[in-house]
């Protein structure tokens, strides 16, 4: 019998709502593999030369709080599906990030199986961002790039969680708790939905 195709699921939500916190979570504990569409373009930054003119562009953009070109993003995220091929399942952490992205996904990898919302107030992704640059300082963790991208997020997430919700894919998770509560609840909805 043929292997049943893998399981994709999406972690989406604000900036600080904890996607990474919790796609680590999920793919140790299904073994599943992760992919953060963010740190790969954080990653491929380190990659080019400050004199690549593209890549220039593309760190002024993160920088700024908006979004990369979706050919670009879309691209890395096939290449790393590719690479990975063969793994059971795959746990997108903050993609997509607006809604062409999620149809340009389906035409060319697949429908996602889950998409999982973390939602949280604007004050707490503050907060915890505010903290996080105190400590470890991602270029795009300043005041102005935190407003962007809570901005860039609300402008987006109405068009995408309404799409998914018409097809009975999301679930929106209060994210406002402990991490752990908050991943005792994912393992809830992953097991009820997809095993
Ligand atoms: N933390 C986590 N969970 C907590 C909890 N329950 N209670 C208290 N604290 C909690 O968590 C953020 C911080 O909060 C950490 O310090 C954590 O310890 C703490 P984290 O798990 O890192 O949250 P996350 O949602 O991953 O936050 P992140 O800052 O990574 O979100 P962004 O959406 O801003 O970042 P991302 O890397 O996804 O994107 C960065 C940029 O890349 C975008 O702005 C955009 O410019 C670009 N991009 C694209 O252009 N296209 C894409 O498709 C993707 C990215
Ligand atoms: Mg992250």
């Amino acid at each position: 019998p043929s292997k049943p195709r893998p399981q994709i699921i999406f972690v989406i939500g604000g900036p600080g709502s904890g996607k990474g916190t919790q796609t680590s979570k999920m793919a140790r504990h299904y073994n599943y593999e992760s992919i953060s569409v963010g740190e790969i373009l954080r990653n491929q930054l380190l990659h080019h030369a400050p004199s690549d003119r593209k890549w220039e562009l593309i760190a002024q953009i993160i920088a700024n709080g908006e979004l990369a070109p979706q050919d670009t993003t879309i691209e890395e995220l096939k290449h790393q599906f590719i690479k990975r091929q063969g793994a059971e399942g795959f746990i997108v952490d903050g993609f997509p990030r607006e809604i062409s992205q999620a149809f340009t996904f389906e035409e060319q990898i697949g429908s996602p199986d889950l998409v999982v919302l973390l939602a949280c107030s604007n004050q707490q992704l503050r907060q915890r961002l505010e903290k996080r640059a105190a400590l470890q300082g991602r270029p795009d963790d300043n005041a102005h790039a935190i407003e962007r991208r809570l901005e860039t997020f609300k402008q987006n997430i109405t068009l995408i969680a309404k799409y998914y919700q018409e097809r009975g894919l999301i679930v929106r998770i209060d994210a406002e708790r402990d991490e752990d509560e908050i991943f005792a609840d994912i393992r809830a909805v992953v097991l009820e939905r997809l095993f």
